[in-house]
């Protein structure tokens, strides 16, 4: 092409077209996101109009029978693959401890992360922390957020703790020193009525006061640039996180929370049928609102119904096509049956009667594992 002033406007233009062009696709709330960071979004975005990634909390931390060994999973033992998404808990870093609520060390959990990235995998991480009002746990249920708001009686001990949590997230790094990017789902499954931060305690916009906040002191003060917010109700009373909702500019992933009881006959079908609908609305809400749509917490405790993943879960994301386009499903942590929780696992473990049932879940066209995973970060 001839180089001319005609010309050059043209390129100006055109690429000013693209910088402005709304369908160059779905960015973060944090204009200044790490490039990672953006494309992680992006990718889910588009991911989700064919695939939905299988996640699972603490996958490489410990599983129903070991505790902290080196490369091992529940998840991978059973299929052969490690999940596409990691959950992390991050309760009781606000209080500077070196272990999590569930026992898990902080500097172990780091390099887990680190692990997790570098094959590919998404990271996201949970938090349920102490009250800062008077230091009981998550599921304390008294009126708080209006003490640790700006000019509350707490705000001083809830910058505390925001601190801490920003000196570990800033502290993912890769091989490279670059930031690892990180889901982060603080405040959630605030529809229902068992948390502090619970809707039920709050007045007027309270809630929606503490997610700003919350998400300009991380992004703003801290200038953390590695972060996307998902906003998660529960299924309990799921259709609050609407009038909650914190609005565009603060959230990038919109999700719930939905956990299942074995049940048998009509009554199991209506629980799909439940599930189908909550996944409608929630794909249709943030599609309006051009956000990520996820499951980001589910699970049936001991997988007491062997065919749960695919007779279940499978079954009721495949009712609806809207259903389909969540970008992840994050199952529940397998608790060590020694040193923790007895029969609180989520995902099949070697032995286990569902450990077939699974795998035909991951042989599924719709599901993909790690092993299949596209690169997420480019
Ligand atoms: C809950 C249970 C608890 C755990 C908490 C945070 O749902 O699994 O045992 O402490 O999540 O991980």
């Amino acid at each position: 092409m001839k180089f001319s002033l005609k010309n050059s406007l043209f390129i100006v233009l055109w690429f000013g077209f693209i910088a402005c062009n709304p369908k160059e696709g779905i960015q973060p709330i944090d204009k200044n996101a790490t490039v990672q960071t953006k494309a992680l979004l992006k990718n889910l975005d588009k991911i989700r109009h064919e695939k939905v990634l299988f996640g699972h909390q603490d996958d490489l931390a410990y599983g129903v029978n070991w505790w902290d060994e080196p490369g091992k999973s529940d998840v991978k033992d059973v299929t052969g693959a490690y999940p596409a998404v990691f959950g992390w808990e991050i309760g009781h870093i606000e209080l500077g401890k070196t272990e999590s609520l569930d026992k898990v060390s902080f500097d172990k959990m780091r390099n887990w992360i680190r692990e997790a990235y570098e094959m590919g995998g998404i990271n996201t991480i949970s938090w349920h922390l102490d009250n800062p009002v008077n230091g009981k746990s998550s599921w304390d249920k008294t009126v708080t957020i209006k003490h640790i708001l700006p000019n509350g009686s707490h705000h001083d001990v809830f910058l505390t703790y925001l601190d801490r949590l920003a000196e570990f997230l800033g502290s993912l790094k890769d091989k490279n020193g670059e930031l690892i990017p990180i889901i982060f789902r603080p405040w959630h499954e605030h529809t229902g009525t068992w948390f502090w931060w619970s809707l039920a305690f709050t007045e007027g916009d309270e809630y929606a006061q503490l997610w700003k906040f919350t998400v300009e002191y991380l992004r703003d003060t801290k200038n953390l640039h590695n972060l996307l917010f998902a906003y998660a109700g529960s299924n309990t009373n799921y259709k609050d996180m609407w009038p909650a909702y914190p609005g565009n500019d603060f959230v990038d992933i919109i999700g719930f929370d939905d956990y299942f009881q074995a049940k048998t006959g009509e009554d199991r079908e209506n629980d799909i049928k439940g599930l189908t609908e909550r996944l409608v609305f929630l794909v249709n809400e943030a599609e309006k609102n051009g956000k990520v749509p996820a499951f980001t917490e589910c699970g049936q405790e001991a997988l007491v119904d062997r065919t749960w993943y695919t007779e279940f879960l499978l079954k009721a994301m495949n009712a609806n096509p809207a259903a389909q386009r969540i970008a992840y499903v994050l199952t529940w942590r397998n608790a060590n049956m020694d040193r923790d929780r007895k029969n609180h696992f989520y995902a099949p473990y070697p032995g286990h009667e569902s450990v077939e049932d699974f795998n035909s879940f991951k042989n599924n066209s719709m599901i993909l594992f790690s092993d299949e995973l596209p690169p997420m970060y480019k």
